[in-house]
């Protein structure tokens, strides 16, 4: 086709050329469509002034309502209406604001705009979700976490739709529905919510091998975060960048949480989605209205291209990872989460992410996962938002202009000026333009790669291997995280019906992965596993590696006690200098100290004074902080001692090997409550300075991991 005479030659159009996003832009996008009421008459959607909004108008005031009531009937229209689908997966979710801030490196491997300043910050929307779950279901569930950042860059939107696990279960997005089904809640009964421990998942993942290395992931403790700061993210696919002399490289993206990496125990995972079941969301947004952002740093590994077949699996396998110890992950920028939505229907309901959202520097490899998503997110979009218009959403507008000839549909809300619709034009001088491609341009260019195949129903022998990099994980492991595993295994096992099923994964999956996995398992089913290995060589695979301690969540511990919340317990007569020495050290370090006592009302402590309780044993139970000091003072132990409450908020945190501290009588509590005085983990002292340090040190290394296989003794 002949190229259009009026194309561009230097830019984007005459009006782009200078656009420059800072950290702010998105906020002052936004701002024109924020709506505060105060002040302001009550009206309807046409702006009429509402003089009584608690009666519909009737024929007599115990007569029939009256169909001209336009103001009942648009209140009620509009409430009727204000349901959408929820996303198929990932329906749960929790967002906030903030930027992304590039390093020196960055602009070596890409040209992306973003990443050439590192003085530059581009404004992000990240949504966290949890994949199975309705829109109401809990949020520590056993599942994977979406974790996608929405780029408001100079050059328009970048989406990085990643996960919390650098692996995915399919290797082929024409398996994305069967798995999806699977892993939903049964059809007939739309049960479990939330879970995978039901017959339908495992019987799918354990007709297809592909999906035991990321099945495995989801069995270890990486499942249930303990907050969304202390998560890794994953792009999983193998990307390319592309840089300003035109060379691609292979790259896989990487969040690395700031705060380190740690997670919640299954018990108490589970208890929090009775106690709590907005838990990560409340941290997250609490955290957020306190000051304490959350801070990520975007990593890559790069692979170069003539590197491609170095590795013993395949790249554009999303099944597998690149073992970082092979291939270092380059930090290339930092992002930080500082502000809270307005409206969660607005922003965190209405954000619509999307893989093929990329800007010039990225482009995609032929991952057939990636492939396939390619083209679903827009698709499942136009249901969800209502029809092809939804970039005019004002959370998923681009800060950079934009203009082109695409035009009406439901809803439209931009109004184009001209007479021409259509490209190339001469009425309307031309505009809108093409642009060149090139850096110096910035016209969009896909990666120039040579494809010169026959067309073929059928995968890549290189995509065989689906056991290697399972055992490889399961070998990175610690003892705990793999006792962690058994069991999360044998739990959900323990919920599939058809015993079948059961055996086919301890039988023809398990020993794939390890043998003593299998054994273990087996046992707690009272199934005997194989002795060896039962999956034919090719699956198996090879790995070079024999383990990888980056896989290892202890890898990335927080190390210190920074965003941790601690109680504080207390009840009439406890020591009050104690409670406020405790207090005044934990925030000089950065954490918060909460005390939780038996009633609201204020508790009056030894030395006269009265401390307003920040909550209540049972509305703030241990399960919902990360630690718990006993404050001394007779009469408040005893009254703790008496109380069942006490005794189990005691008892569950040290099922959940947390660290706990007693200050002078407040070891009367623990010995009431059964917990050994002498014990790692356990710090009895005088004064909260006689027990600070080693109990922070504890709490940094976030649980006292050597009580692991004492703490199931305790029956809280
Ligand atoms: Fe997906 C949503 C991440 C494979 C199809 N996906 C969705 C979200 C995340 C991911 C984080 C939620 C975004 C948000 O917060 O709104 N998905 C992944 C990752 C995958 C993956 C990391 C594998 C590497 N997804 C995948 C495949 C397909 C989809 C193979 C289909 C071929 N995903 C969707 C979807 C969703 C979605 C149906 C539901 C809601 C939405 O897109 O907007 O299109």
């Amino acid at each position: 086709m002949a190229k259009n005479p009026h194309t561009n030659p230097n830019s984007d159009g005459p009006h782009d050329q200078d656009f420059k996003t800072t950290e702010h832009s998105k906020s002052e996008n936004l701002e024109k469509y924020r709506s505060d009421a105060e002040g302001h008459d009550l009206r309807t959607n046409q702006g009429i002034r509402i003089s009584d909004n608690h009666n519909s108008l009737k024929a007599g005031e115990r007569g029939p309502t009256l169909m001209e009531d336009f103001i009942f009937r648009e209140k009620l229209n509009h409430f009727d209406n204000e349901r959408i689908p929820e996303r198929i997966v990932h329906a749960r979710g929790a967002a906030a604001h903030g930027y992304f801030q590039p390093y020196q490196e960055a602009a070596r491997f890409s040209k992306a705009g973003l990443f050439q300043d590192p003085g530059k910050k581009t404004p992000v929307f990240v949504r966290f979700s949890t994949v199975q779950g309705s829109r109401g279901s809990n949020d520590t569930v056993r599942d994977v976490r979406g974790f996608a950042t929405k780029f408001y860059t100079d050059e328009g939107n970048w989406d990085l739709v990643g996960n919390d696990m650098p692996v995915f279960f399919i290797q082929d997005a024409i398996k994305f529905p069967d798995f999806v089904h699977a892993v939903k809640p049964e059809p007939h009964n739309e049960i479990p919510q939330g879970q995978s421990a039901h017959d339908t998942f495992w019987d799918f993942v354990s007709l297809m091998p592909e999906s035991t290395h990321m099945v495995l992931w989801t069995m270890s403790d990486r499942a249930f975060p303990r907050h969304y700061r202390n998560m890794e993210g994953f792009g999983v696919h193998t990307f390319r960048l592309i840089d300003k002399q035109g060379k691609a490289r292979f790259a896989k993206f990487h969040w690395k949480p700031l705060a380190g990496t740690c997670s919640l125990i299954w018990d108490e995972a589970q208890k929090l989605w009775g106690r709590d079941p907005d838990f990560n969301r409340r941290n997250m947004w609490d955290d957020i209205e306190n000051g304490d952002f959350l801070e990520y740093e975007l990593g890559v590994q790069i692979v170069e291209e003539e590197d491609e077949h170095k590795f013993d699996f395949d790249l554009l396998d999303p099944t597998k990872l690149i073992p970082e110890e092979q291939v270092p992950v380059i930090p290339i920028g930092k992002m930080v989460l500082n502000r809270n939505p307005d409206n969660y229907f607005a922003e965190t309901e209405q954000v619509a992410y999307n893989p093929a959202n990329v800007v010039p520097g990225i482009d995609f490899t032929n991952d057939p996962l990636l492939q396939g998503r390619l083209f679903s997110y827009l698709d499942t979009q136009m249901l969800r938002l209502g029809g092809p218009n939804f970039h005019e959403i004002p959370i998923n507008q681009p800060v950079a202009p934009f203009h082109n000839n695409q035009r009406d549909s439901m809803h439209r809300q931009t109004i184009n000026k001209g007479q021409a619709s259509y490209e190339p034009n001469s009425i309307d001088g031309g505009w809108p333009r093409e642009t060149p491609a090139g850096p110096e341009n910035g016209g969009y260019e896909s990666y120039y790669e040579r494809v010169d195949a026959n067309k073929v129903r059928a995968r890549s022998a290189s995509f065989g291997d689906h056991y290697s990099q399972a055992t490889l994980f399961w070998n990175s492991q610690t003892d705990v995280e793999k006792e962690h595993i058994i069991a999360a295994y044998t739990f959900e096992l323990s919920k599939v019906e058809r015993p079948w099923i059961r055996e086919r994964v301890i039988k023809e999956i398990l020993p794939n992965i390890d043998l003593e996995l299998a054994r273990r398992v087996g046992e707690n089913h009272g199934i005997e596993a194989p002795s060896s290995k039962t999956a034919p060589a090719d699956e198996l695979g090879t790995s070079s590696q024999a383990d990888s301690p980056a896989l290892s969540l202890m890898a990335r511990l927080p190390g210190n006690i920074k965003y941790r919340k601690v109680a504080i317990l207390a009840a009439d007569g406890v020591d009050g200098d104690q409670v406020a020495a405790a207090k005044a050290k934990l925030e000089a370090e950065g954490a918060q100290g909460m005390v939780i006592a038996p009633s609201m009302a204020p508790v009056k402590a030894a030395n006269g004074q009265t401390i307003t309780p920040d909550a209540m044993l049972n509305g703030m139970p241990s399960v919902t902080l990360d630690s718990v000091i006993v404050a001394g003072g007779a009469e408040s132990v005893k009254a703790l001692s008496q109380s069942g409450q006490g005794l189990y908020y005691v008892q569950e945190a040290y099922k959940h090997l947390k660290a706990i501290a007693a200050i002078g009588e407040g070891k009367d509590l623990l010995s009431a409550a059964g917990i050994p005085a002498q014990e790692e983990g356990i710090f009895l002292g005088a004064t909260v300075d006689d027990v600070f340090t080693p109990f922070t040190e504890a709490m940094g290394k976030h649980r006292v991991w050597a009580r692991d296989a004492k703490a199931n003794m305790m029956p809280a």
